[in-house]
C-alpha cells in the first residue's frame, strides 16, 4: 500500500474534515523527523496516516474491536479515549494487512507511550502531540526540543500530558508512567 492508497483509505473512516486535516499534519510532521532522526520514511508515513484512523467510531463500535482485538483488557478500565490507538493498529493489520511490527506498535500506543519505544514510536507519538495546529502549555518548549533531542522531546510531552491529567483529576494509564519513567531514567 502506498501513500496514496493509505490516505484514501484514511478518508474513508475520517472524511476530509479537522480531524483528516490533523492526520495529514502528523504525516508532514513525522517526516520531517523521520529525516533529523534517520527513520524509515515509508514506515514513519504508514504509522502516521493510520494512527487516527478509528478516532470518530462511535464507542461501543470502539469497545466492540477492542475485545476483539484481544487487546490488554486494563484499556477498558481506562478513558475510552485511549482505545483509538489499539483499534487503529488492530484493523490496520487485519483490513490493510500491515505486518510490520514497528508500525503497529507506533499506532497503538500513540496515545500512551510506553516502556522502551523504538525511534518509530517516538517519532509518531511526538509528531502527534507538535503538529503545527496543536496549542497546549509547554508546546513551545516540546517543538524546540524537537529540533535537538528526540528523547527529550518526548519526555516533555509526556510531563504535559501527565500535568494535564492532573490538573482534570484524570485516572492515568500505567503505559504512560512507564514511558516517563523510562525516558528519566536513560536521558541524561
Ligand atoms: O487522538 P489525538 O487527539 O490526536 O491525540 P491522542 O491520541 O494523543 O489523545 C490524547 C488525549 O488522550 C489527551 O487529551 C489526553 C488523553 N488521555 C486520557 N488518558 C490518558 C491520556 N493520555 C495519556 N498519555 N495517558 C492517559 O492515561
Ligand atoms: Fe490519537
Ligand atoms: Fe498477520
Ligand atoms: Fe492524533
Amino acid at each position: 500500500m502506498n501513500r496514496e492508497q493509505a490516505l484514501e483509505f484514511l478518508q474513508r473512516s475520517l472524511g476530509t474534515g479537522p480531524r483528516y486535516q490533523h492526520s495529514v499534519r502528523v504525516l508532514e510532521t513525522a517526516i520531517i523527523l523521520a529525516h533529523k532522526y534517520g527513520e524509515d520514511v515509508t514506515k514513519v508515513e504508514l504509522a502516521a496516516i493510520f494512527h487516527d484512523y478509528a478516532k470518530l467510531m462511535p464507542i461501543h463500535e470502539l469497545k466492540k474491536l477492542l475485545l476483539k482485538a484481544k487487546e490488554d483488557s486494563r484499556l477498558v478500565e481506562y478513558h475510552s479515549e485511549l482505545w483509538h490507538g489499539p483499534v487503529a493498529a488492530y484493523l490496520a493489520h487485519r483490513e490493510f494487512a500491515v505486518e510490520d511490527k514497528d508500525v503497529l506498535n507506533a499506532i497503538r500506543y500513540h496515545t500512551t507511550g510506553r516502556a522502551n519505544m523504538s525511534r518509530l514510536e517516538k517519532i509518531i507519538f511526538l509528531a502527534d502531540y507538535i503538529e503545527p495546529q496543536r496549542d497546549f502549555p509547554g508546546i513551545i518548549e516540546t517543538r524546540e526540543l524537537a529540533e535537538v533531542n528526540l528523547d527529550e522531546a518526548v519526555l516533555k510531552a509526556l510531563s504535559n500530558t501527565i500535568a494535564f491529567l492532573l490538573t482534570k483529576r484524570s485516572a492515568i494509564y500505567p503505559d504512560t508512567f512507564a514511558a516517563y519513567n523510562d525516558l528519566i531514567r536513560n536521558t541524561k
